[in-house]
This record gives structure tokens, C-alpha cells and sequence, in this order.
């Protein structure tokens, strides 16, 4: 009966783990970009990374969206593979969509 209880514990604490262990898409600003080749750098810099399943870089609004499994990567190693590539980049706050320069 306690050893029940106790694989049921573990078992509802991997569900809740996995739950956190998402998928994220995070918008990424990359404003280094100045020609229409930049972001096929950058996306191919962002693809590489182990983790990354989607990459759309938009040269108008100088950014990058990235889909990736956050177990796997994380924000700050997308930041360093646009940097490696040679364009600096950073985490766009939520909300700093369509703001007016
Ligand atoms: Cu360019």
C-alpha cells in the first residue's frame, strides 16, 4: 500500500515535470540584420542548435521567431548562436510587439 502511494507520487511528479520540460517560441530581436542575405545567416546559425525546431527570420521587423524544446537549449544559447554568426541578438519582452520607434 505505502509502495503504491509512493509510485504514484513519482509517477504524477514526472507528468508535472514534463509539463514544464515545453516547447517554447520565443521572438528573438536581431537588429545587426542591414541586407536581405542576413537572415539566411541567421537562421541557418539558429537551425544548428541542438533543440531548434523552427526558425522563421523576418528581415523586416529584424527578428527572429524560434521554436525550440527548452530541455534541450535555452534563450541565452540562441542568443550565442546569432553572436557566433555574427549578429547580436536578444529576448524581445512580450508585449514589445509593435511598438512605435
Ligand atoms: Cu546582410
Amino acid at each position: 500500500m505505502m509502495k503504491k502511494s509512493i509510485l504514484a507520487a513519482l509517477l504524477v511528479f514526472a507528468c508535472v515535470s514534463s509539463a514544464f520540460a515545453a516547447v517554447r517560441t520565443v521572438t528573438l530581436s536581431v537588429p545587426g540584420m542591414y541586407c536581405a542575405v542576413c537572415p539566411i545567416t541567421v537562421k541557418k546559425a539558429l537551425d544548428k542548435v541542438p533543440g531548434v525546431s523552427k526558425v522563421h527570420v523576418s528581415f523586416e521587423k529584424k527578428e527572429a521567431v524560434v521554436t525550440f524544446d527548452d530541455t534541450k537549449t535555452s534563450v541565452k544559447a540562441l542568443e550565442e548562436a546569432t553572436f557566433e554568426a555574427g549578429y547580436e541578438s536578444s529576448l524581445k519582452a512580450p508585449g514589445a510587439e509593435g511598438k512605435t520607434k
